[in-house]
């Protein structure tokens, strides 16, 4: 990408498109086009393509997504499957309409069988049944996949996808009905200190295991995909590292400086038992995590606590 190209960050107020932005800044690109979901609503196909039409981005960033944590998966999958397909399929097709250089399209690692080999490679992609609290999403993420795969072949359009891991960072969604596990954990000890509380409640069993990439690092193999990848295969983005929930609690617990007790609420799903990605296509076009994960942690943590409306401060 040359660094006055147009680019179109979509979904830029969001995790992962805010780190994108911030990512595309510290490289010197300066020509970043945005717009919020207030202004477009990219799951109307007309809006889009007006946008398209008059912007004629060169390049493509699609984070723009509805997405959340098992929770919010598992309670709205009609929404997670509608708002996904309607935002990625106006996205591919109105970049094919208007001759984008190059797209990269994001999903998300629980588009692979909820019981895949360890470490899951590419190829697993669709080889088994789903996992059920976010089938509604995975769906959804493989449709842009194939959209991607089918526009390169059909049209010869440079669609790429990559596939990330659990990601963290700052500028991640807390509210604790429909966020991921580690920012949920953060506000959970966190407010557990400053209010006194005796015990923090966990969901599930706490033995799953997952993998957490810090947003940061994400957007920076984003670039380099964007820059050195041009194929057919989606490409996974992840550590190669994953610990078990419990783990996570206890490395979170100590950061936040919180003495309570932890408690697991058995009646909230554990999801998938593992997902670890096999990152070793990633690694062999050229890129490899910086970020380990305690001092990723303490980075939102700061982060959070300066920043973060605090119910009781
Ligand atoms: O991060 P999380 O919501 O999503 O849950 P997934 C990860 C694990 O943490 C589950 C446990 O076993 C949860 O039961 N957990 C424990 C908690 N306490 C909490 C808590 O307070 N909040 C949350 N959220 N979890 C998501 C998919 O699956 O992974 C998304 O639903 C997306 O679609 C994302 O793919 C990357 O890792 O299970």
């Amino acid at each position: 990408m040359e660094k006055y190209a147009k680019i179109y960050v979509a979904g830029h107020h969001g995790l992962v498109g805010s780190s994108i932005v911030r990512c595309l800044q510290r490289n010197d690109y300066t020509n970043i086009i945005v717009r919020s979901s207030k202004e477009l609503d990219l799951r109307r196909q007309d809006k889009v393509e007006q946008f398209f039409a008059m912007e004629q981005p060169e390049y493509v960033f699609l984070a723009a997504a509805k997405v959340g944590g098992i929770l919010a998966n598992s309670t709205y999958p009609a929404a997670f499957i509608y708002d996904n397909l309607m935002i990625e399929t106006n996205i591919i097709h109105s970049a094919y309409l208007n001759h984008v250089k190059k797209l990269l399209f994001l999903g998300s690692s629980c588009i692979y069988p909820r019981m895949a080999q360890q470490p899951i490679k590419e190829e697993y992609l669709m080889s088994d049944y789903l996992e059920t609290t976010n089938e509604a999403y995975a769906v959804a993420k493989i449709t842009g996949i194939e959209l991607c795969k089918f526009y390169r072949k059909q049209y010869g359009c440079d669609f790429i996808s990559a596939m990330p891991t659990n990601l963290y960072g700052i500028n991640d969604n807390f509210d604790l009905n429909s966020s991921h596990v580690l920012p949920a954990l953060i506000r959970k000890f966190h407010e557990a200190k400053v209010n006194h509380t005796q015990e923090v409640v966990l969901w599930g069993t706490g033995s799953p295991l997952r993998e957490f990439m810090y947003v940061d690092d994400l957007a920076d193999a984003l670039l380099h995909l964007m820059n050195h990848y041009s194929d057919e295969s989606h490409v996974n983005v992840g550590t190669g590292e994953d610990i078990s929930i419990a783990q996570l609690a206890e490395i979170i617990k100590q950061i936040v400086g919180y003495e309570g007790n932890i408690v697991y609420d058995n009646s909230k799903p554990d999801g998938t038992p593992r997902k670890l990605l096999d990152v070793s296509l990633l690694h062999k076009i050229g890129y490899k995590y910086q970020t380990n994960l305690e001092d990723g942690i303490r980075n939102v943590y700061h982060w959070y606590v300066n920043n973060y409306p605090q119910k009781d401060k």
